[in-house]
């Protein structure tokens, strides 16, 4: 099965998000979206065999939390999606620190910010790091900033599959990162956000900003590699509480989508 999507017009509509850990609590998976109640025990079903079939290994403990939203989400346009053609990790991180600086990200913290993303311990959630002195701004160091409260309308969903599948990249994984980066550029303060897959079979990361969109990058890491995790940037002087309470409270649902592109050398992105 693959996971279901919300429908606006439907009943009242619940958040239902699934964690999943080994036993010394190490991050396994993690997943979520929105859905009418008709569909949450499917839900349910769907995020528990993901939860117990996934490469980082059998979790210890699965949770799964079902929350009905408190107030009507934001509707928010999917970023426009491209990929960065690169054929190495080289060239993958090259762009990055390319694509960083265009946008006045600072080399220290580009430099933080690789230190997360290689780092051996995975974080659950995203680390905030300040785009000019590159200091780390979330409260909870080892738990970074959760991204929650997000999903995609049943139209939309089905829009970009269409949108994705020429360049064969209709998946859940892309689905729910593109969503997730949709919300996260759409957050105040935010400059960008740079994530690696903690999944060792995954080695495509992203780029994401406003302005950029959502830029795919291939190799990122190589394969077998347990380390990962999301960074987002904030702007000199944003308040990083008012990034934090969008990013972990406020509902929000993708129901319109941007273009979707293929391969793209760094030459012809424009970060502006
Ligand atoms: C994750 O594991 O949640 C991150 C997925 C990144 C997806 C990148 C892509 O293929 O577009």
């Amino acid at each position: 099965m693959s996971s279901p999507s919300v429908r606006l017009d439907g009943p009242k509509l619940f958040s239902v998000r699934m964690h999943a850990t080994a036993a010394d609590g190490m991050h396994i998976s993690g997943a979520e979206g929105i859905f009418p109640g008709s569909a949450v025990d499917e839900v349910v079903r769907y995020y528990t065999e993901r939860a117990m079939s996934h490469s980082r290994g059998t979790p210890a403990k699965t949770s799964i939390t079902v929350e009905a939203l408190k107030q009507p989400p934001v509707l928010l346009r999917s970023l426009r999606v491209r990929t960065l053609d690169s054929s190495n990790q080289v060239e993958s991180e090259h762009a990055i620190r390319t694509l960083l600086e265009r946008i006045g990200v600072s080399r220290r913290a580009i430099a933080a910010a690789f230190k997360v993303l290689r780092s051996s311990s995975a974080m659950r959630g995203a680390a905030l790091v300040c785009s000019k002195g590159g200091c780390r701004l979330e409260k909870d160091r080892s738990r970074g900033v959760r991204a929650s409260w997000l999903g995609i309308s049943s139209r939309a969903r089905a829009t970009l599959i269409r949108k994705l599948a020429p360049y064969s990249i209709a998946t859940d994984t892309v689905l729910e990162a593109l969503t997730l980066a949709t919300k996260v550029a759409a957050a105040p303060g935010v400059v960008a956000e740079l994530c690696v897959s903690d999944d060792p079979d995954y080695t495509t990361g992203y780029l994401a900003t406003k302005a950029l969109g959502y830029l795919r990058l291939p190799f990122i890491k190589p394969r077998g590699d347990f380390s990962g995790g999301r960074v987002i940037f904030l702007k000199k002087g944003a308040d990083p509480s008012s990034t934090m309470s969008w990013l972990e409270q406020t509902p929000v649902i993708m129901n319109t989508t941007g273009k979707v592109g293929g391969p793209m050398p760094i030459r012809h992105i424009a970060v502006l």
